[in-house]
């Protein structure tokens, strides 16, 4: 009999093999197709998460997969270790961020230690430390050279809490993402990155990402925003002064059926008519209070007033009246609309509110009309009416008359607008990275030297909450314009996060570089990231900033290709119930429903953990924690477990040929399931594999030969090793093996043999048979789902997919739209 499974000594045993061993080196071998996997590294926010464990794991995973089929991999880790939580936890405790960060990042590394990643910990990264951040500023001088980084006076979101400027995105319904509190206006000096000079590039190759969810690069899609539209020219003769009032339209179509123009309150007509208008100027300055935040303009109450002043319809001449309205915004377009209350639903609740007119200029497949209440089809394309020459035309005919005819009389050109804004780096924080300028007296700011990086951030002040100590920092203040030689002083700003985290991926391949950034030849070699995994909240930003910037390194010269991600894996939250509202919500200390990893693992192991953690669901669905799911999980590495009694058991019986082929089968079969589930990322899927051979080994026991129940057994390990890395390889070595089942190679299968016992699959599209397919008996739905999808690719171009159907070992039936 075999000892019962002890996984606090079996991993330790293992940990320590695996380190003696360096067996998670990646080193670079060129004989061999590279693999580099990594998942976003943390912030070291105190202790990990099921959230961390859940993205670890599936990472680590697919190394060991690949590692196990020949791949030479590169999986790292670090820390996005700059940030306001560090100086939340000083103004709260009185310790100095630098230390509160370097603690938690040891505690945190302990953590990921004891689940056993196969990390190659020597290429540790931590962006607050000076050999990371120094690369930081020579790359911002760099772009400052270039134009990409430049200084300009803006408005700001202003957090009234933490004192520090927000970039739109961190503002949520207008208040700080942080904070909660709500959001300023403030006019500062700051540096910004040129992210808009690439918006096209990053626009461009969305399209090139097949390895990226579809949501994700519509996301993307919708952040850079590119609108094709026209100029139109209203012109104007206000107070003996002649002009233009220029708007920008993306329905030149419905020219014929402005009633009105809105400007923004920032805009040069609405202060000028403020300057004689005392309560047009309080309603201005109103407007200008509000937080700078698109999506909140969308929502809020339509207000306006009108300047009094009108200009005239570039086509039709007529008098038209120039409103202030606030959801006109200054830095769209330009800064201001023609009113087309009939066909755009803000212009609509505009004109209602304010009594002007309404004037119907597009049919929509001749449904009835009516100014009572907007309907959403009013904004939908038809054809134009009431327009004079243009009636009975189409939307796209329209808009090139209408652009034409107003290019004829120098009032309007065909024009494509972005929504994509430069992206403002300065922050009005301590803990981050220092800005490397130098403010000069004479000769304003100038770049610190090369030969002075890195300016060093001081580690030992502790912010007291009334701002940031860089600016009473008199040793840190002080220094010497590099350009006339007087004294001067340092910039105290310092860098948002999303740098530090924008080009990490890259320093993994040299971290300990002391005289460049990147080492070209070797970048050349890993990157793109062959699988990136994190959370969809990076979704947009972080993601935009990594492809923005790995394409400015790309004009440098410095890295391969232009995208940084091949592909991108979003894992799902981790959900369990809440004890305040007894609902399933994601883990967090103030729902109380957090589980510790750590306590799961001193009582379980990690094995059993990781196990539990893939076994939930497919790991980019939201799953729900069970404490019945992980008993089920320690259940099953048991029973792993002791199957070394089977094998000791059967060892020199010869068994029954029957029996020895329904094994055999059941091995094959199961290496070629694990294979595809974890090739598409189903580790979830290829555990309900294993189990089912497990139980067909069970059934034979006492009737298959000694070697095929060992053949299963040991191919059972190899293929649970990516998954329960440290059972799997103690009992390798108990069986006998001595190197390291990372070395063992990926087990192969007989496609012959699985062929003799395939089944056929009808795959329908509504209701039509398209194509059959051969597989394995006992597919689950998923894994038939995504071989019939295959199959019939070209039948769901460009259409929906509302419904699967999936009949055991018969069929798997689709009904699309569109
Ligand atoms: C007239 C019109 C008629 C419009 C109609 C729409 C529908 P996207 O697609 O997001 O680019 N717009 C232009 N500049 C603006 C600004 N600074 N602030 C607020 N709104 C602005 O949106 C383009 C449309 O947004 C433009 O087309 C304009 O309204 C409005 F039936 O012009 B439209
Ligand atoms: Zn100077």
């Amino acid at each position: 009999m075999q000892e019962r499974y002890e996984p606090a000594a079996i991993e330790a045993e293992a940990q320590k093999y695996w380190e003696e061993r360096r067996c998670f080196a990646a080193t670079e071998d060129r004989s061999r197709e590279k693999y580099y996997c990594l998942s976003m590294f943390p912030y070291p926010s105190g202790r990990c998460h099921m959230g961390h464990v859940r993205n670890y794991t599936i990472g680590d995973v697919l190394a060991r997969f690949m590692r196990m089929q020949g791949r030479n991999v590169l999986q790292p880790m670090g820390w996005d270790a700059f940030g306001l939580p560090a100086e939340n936890a000083a103004i709260a405790n009185g310790v100095p961020p630098a230390k509160w960060t370097y603690d938690n990042i040891a505690t945190m590394r302990g953590q990921l230690k004891s689940l056993g990643l196969a990390i190659d910990w020597r290429r540790e990264v931590a962006t607050c430390r000076p050999d990371y951040y120094r690369w930081n500023q020579w790359l911002f001088l760099r772009m400052l050279e270039r134009g990409i980084a430049y200084r300009k006076t803006g408005v700001v979101n202003w957090d009234p809490v933490d004192r520090t400027v927000l970039a739109n995105e961190q503002v949520i319904d207008g208040r700080g993402w942080r904070t909660g509190a709500p959001v300023e206006r403030r006019e500062i000096p700051m540096y910004y990155l040129a992210i808009t000079r690439y918006a096209e590039p990053l626009l461009e190759a969305l399209a090139h990402l097949p390895g990226w969810p579809d949501r994700v690069r519509t996301m993307q899609a919708n952040w850079i925003g590119r609108s094709e539209g026209v100029n139109v020219g209203f012109p104007y003769d206000i107070a003996g002064t002649r002009g233009v009032l220029r708007v920008f339209t993306t329905r030149a179509d419905t020219l014929m059926g402005v009633t009105f123009c809105a400007v923004a309150a920032e805009h040069p007509l609405a202060t000028l008519a403020a300057q004689a208008d005392p309560a047009l100027a309080a309603f201005v300055e109103e407007c200008q209070r509000r937080p700078a935040v698109e999506a909140e303009l969308a929502t809020q109450e339509k207000k306006g007033m009108p300047t009094g002043f009108s200009v005239r319809h570039p086509l039709s001449g007529e008098a038209i009246p120039v409103w202030v309205g606030n959801y006109v915004l200054m830095s769209y377009g330009e800064g201001a609309v023609m009113g087309v209350p009939a066909h755009d639903e803000r212009d609509f609740e505009f004109a209602k509110k304010y009594g002007l007119p309404i004037r119907r200029v597009i049919d929509v497949d001749g449904r009835p009309y009516s100014t009572q209440a907007w309907e959403p089809w009013y904004a939908e394309l038809g054809r134009c009416v009431d327009s004079g020459r243009y009636d009975g035309m189409a939307t796209a005919a329209a808009v090139a008359a209408i652009a034409a005819d107003l290019a004829g009389a120098g009032l309007g050109e065909r024009r494509t607008v972005w929504r994509l804004r430069d992206w403002g780096i300065s922050r009005q924080r301590y803990w981050g990275c220092p800005i490397p300028i130098i403010q000069c007296a004479h000769c304003g700011p100038v770049p610190v030297a090369d030969s002075d990086l890195p300016v060093l951030l001081p580690e030992d002040l502790v912010p007291d909450g009334s701002g940031n100590p860089l600016t009473k920092h008199a040793a840190f203040l002080a220094c010497r314009c590099p350009r006339c030689g007087a004294a001067a002083q340092r910039e105290t700003d310092t860098m948002d996060t999303f740098v530090d985290s924008s080009w990490y991926y890259a320093r993994f391949v040299n971290p300990h570089m002391h005289d460049a950034m990147i080492d070209a030849a070797r970048v050349a070699r890993w990157m793109p990231v062959d699988l990136y995994i994190g959370g969809v909240e990076h979704a947009i930003l972080h993601l935009m900033y990594a492809r923005f910037l790995y394409k400015v390194l790309g004009d440098f010269g410095m890295v391969p290709g232009d995208e940084p991600f091949a592909v991108l894996f979003n894992q799902g939250m981790i959900t369990a119930k809440s004890k305040v509202s007894g609902k399933l919500e994601k883990m967090s200390k103030s729902k109380g429903n957090v589980i510790a990893p750590d306590a799961l693992i001193s009582r379980y192991g990690a094995d059993t953990e990781r196990v539990y953690t893939l076994f939930m669901g497919p790991p980019e669905k939201e799953v729900e924690w069970t404490d019945d799911g992980v008993m089920g999980a320690h259940r099953f590495l048991q029973r792993v477990w002791g199957l070394q009694d089977l094998v000791a058991e059967s060892a020199g019986r010869d068994g029954e040929p029957a029996a020895n082929e329904s094994v055999l089968v059941a091995t094959h079969r199961t290496v070629k399931r694990v294979h595809d589930d974890l090739a598409r990322y189903h580790p979830n899927t290829a555990i309900a594999a294993m189990m089912e051979l497990i139980n067909t080994m069970a059934e034979h026991q006492a009737t298959a030969a000694g070697t095929v129940l060992r053949g299963a057994y040991e191919t059972l390990l190899r293929l649970l090793h990516p998954i329960a890395p440290h059972v799997t390889e103690e009992v390798w070595r108990i069986l006998g093996h001595e190197a390291s089942l990372l070395r063992a190679g990926w087990p192969s299968f007989d496609a012959a043999l699985l062929a003799k016992q395939q089944v056929t699959l009808a795959v329908q599209v509504n209701g039509k048979l398209r194509a059959t397919i051969a597989a394995e008996p006992g597919l689950a739905a998923d894994a038939a789902g995504a071989a019939a999808r295959e199959a019939i690719a070209k039948w769901l171009e460009g259409k929906r997919v509302v419904k699967v159907v999936h009949v055991p070992d018969r069929m798997v039936s689709f009904v699309v739209k569109g």
